[in-house]
């Protein structure tokens, strides 16, 4: 990336746009362009024409998204594939259409088949059926990754797909409905040990495997891929470990420092019962992520501004 590029980040008040946007401004950055959801809906084919045409970025980071946990993702159902449908159709095509130089494209892990061989390998993605409860954004995030490679392929753009674990860090969403579990579990043992309750819900049996990825390293690699990656196909981003939710959730109780039990809820989905990333390809490359999870959920809740998320997420 030339350093006085101009760069979009569409997504840059979320928690991945906000971290890439951190990551490029300390890589010496400064020529952006933002525009917040109000000034700029993507789902406006028109409003996202107009923007491109009159912007002419260099590069973008394709980042604004729908967004959610578990619950979220199979509850709105429509609005996950509508949405993210929409944004990726119009950015991706307006890219083309105004000659953007490179553009990165964000998906998900959820991506992969249900029940596909762990850890997931890039070429095992459209091998199986996929998980219920996200399908409609899966396949979504796999329409995105398609409009990467066909634009590739048939205008020679240079659009690159990178696939984040679940994700953890600065500016998450801690409404406890719609959030994923890392945020929802800090929030959850750090009220029950200020209310000074007994016990903390987890959903489902506590046995899924996820694997967690600080948002920081997240922003690190693509800036890496961003410098040195223009292939077709994806590339994997995560730790290449996993724990199970309870284990997790142990943790998460040890550091918020809470001293009651955990107490399982049958009635809340699963969801798939493990997504771990294989992370070769990037190893290969010469990227290894930093921060441990232990350290990183430290952070996060040592951080000030989380605990004021909290009260945001409970107004909204
Ligand atoms: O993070 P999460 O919502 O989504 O849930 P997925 C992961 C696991 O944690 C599930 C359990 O087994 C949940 O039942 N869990 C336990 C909780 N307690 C809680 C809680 O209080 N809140 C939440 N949210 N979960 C999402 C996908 O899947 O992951 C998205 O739906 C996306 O499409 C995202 O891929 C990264 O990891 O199951």
């Amino acid at each position: 990336m030339r350093k006085e590029g101009k760069i979009y980040i569409a997504g840059h008040r979320g928690m991945v746009g906000s971290a890439i946007y951190r990551k490029l401004k300390t890589e010496g950055f400064s020529n952006f362009i933002f525009r917040t959801s109000a000034e700029l809906d993507l789902r406006n084919q028109q409003e996202v024409k107009d923007f491109f045409a009159a912007e002419k970025p260099d590069y973008v980071f394709l980042a604004a998204a729908k967004v959610g946990g578990i619950q979220a993702n199979n509850v709105y159902r429509a609005d996950f594939i509508y949405e993210n449908l929409m944004i990726e159709c119009n950015v991706i095509h307006a890219a083309y259409a105004n000659k953007v130089e490179k553009l990165m494209f964000l998906g998900s892990s959820c991506i992969y088949p249900k029940l596909a061989p762990q850890p997931l390998k890039e070429d095992y993605l459209l091998t199986g059926v996929l998980e219920q409860t996200n399908e409609p954004y899966a396949i979504a995030k796999i329409a995105g990754i398609k409009l990467c490679d066909s634009y590739r392929k048939q205008y020679g753009c240079n659009f690159i797909s990178v696939m984040p674990t679940n994700l953890y860090g600065p500016n998450d969403n801690y409404d406890l409905e719609k959030s994923h579990v890392l945020p929802a579990l800090i929030r959850k043992f750090h009220e029950a040990k200020v209310a000074g309750k007994t016990e903390v819900e987890i959903w489902g049996s506590g046995t899924p495997l996820r694997e967690f990825l600080h948002v920081d390293d997240l922003a690190d690699a693509c800036y890496y891929l961003m410098q040195s990656y223009n292939e077709e196909g994806l590339v994997n981003i995560g730790t290449g470990t996993d724990l199970s939710i309870k284990d997790l959730a142990l943790l998460v109780k040890k550091i918020v420092g809470f001293n009651g039990e955990l107490k399982f809820n049958a009635s809340k989905p699963d969801g798939t019962p493990r997504k771990l990333m294989d992370v070769s390809k990037l190893h290969s490359f010469g990227w290894n992520h930093k921060i441990d999870l232990e350290q990183g959920i430290s952070m996060v809740y040592s951080d000030p501004e989380t605990i004021r998320k909290f009260q945001e997420a409970t107004i909204a």
